[in-house]
């Protein structure tokens, strides 16, 4: 029995994405940001801090999406999803799965203080402008190497790639695109991928971005 414990919208879609390029079927269990069901003390064994993606697999729990995808491509070598010690692009490759990482966090920064912090504390303009300045640096990063390659690796998709699962769906709600032609052709490439689109129908629907952009405020 595979079970992943998910989020709509959130990092666990990563993982979701992740087992349908594998075609590994999955049951999922659905949480929710705000009705308290991460903070369960049933789901606090799964996930000691109570977050998603945490997953059930091969007779054992793991939580952290980069510690999933490591497991994943390592106990299934053959799906050549992963880049294991030895390969010439095993360095990148944990590279990019750190840097998705950071990506996030930036935009999880940005979600806290435009989604979930409101009144009686408002979100600091000084700290939102500075947050998607330096998510806009990140998608730079991205730009300049999607320049020279279809996926992140110069050898093709690979597990990374689905990393960035949740961190390009909602990088648009903070950074005008427009200036990222390179990542939206990879947004494309992503899109086009039938697994994708499988994982996509079942994620199911996000409940936090009320608007389609979030501007930086004045001050
Ligand atoms: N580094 C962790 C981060 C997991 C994480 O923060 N997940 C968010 C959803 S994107 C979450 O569960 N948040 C719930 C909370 O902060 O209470 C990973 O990559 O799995």
């Amino acid at each position: 029995m595979t079970r992943l414990h998910h989020i709509p919208f959130s990092r666990s879609f990563r993982i979701l994405w992740l087992l349908e390029e594998m075609g590994l079927a999955t049951e999922i269990r659905r949480y929710s940001l705000t009705d308290g069901s991460l903070r369960a003390s049933e789901f606090k064994a799964i996930s000691p801090v109570g977050r998603v993606p945490a997953l059930e697999i091969d007779d054992i729990t793991i939580y952290e999406s980069g510690a999933i995808v490591e497991y994943l491509t390592e106990t299934r070598p053959e799906l050549g999803l992963g880049r294991l010690p030895g390969d010439a692009e095993r360095v990148a490759y944990l590279e990019w799965l750190g840097f998705a990482e950071t990506q996030a966090s930036i935009i999880a920064s940005l979600n806290m203080q435009h989604l979930f912090m409101g009144d009686p504390t408002p979100a600091a303009p000084v700290v939102l402008k500075l947050e998607a300045a330096r998510l806009g640096a990140t998608l730079k990063a991205m730009e300049r190497v999607l320049g020279a390659h279809d996926w992140l690796l110069p050898s093709g998709f690979c597990a990374a790639d689905t990393m960035m699962g949740f961190n390009l769906f909602s990088a648009p709600y903070y950074v005008r695109m427009d200036r990222f032609e390179n990542v939206r052709a990879y947004v494309k490439r992503i899109e086009a991928r039938p697994a994708y689109q499988r994982a996509r129908a079942l994620d199911g629907v996000q409940e936090f971005y009320k608007k389609d952009f979030y501007e930086v405020p004045d001050g």
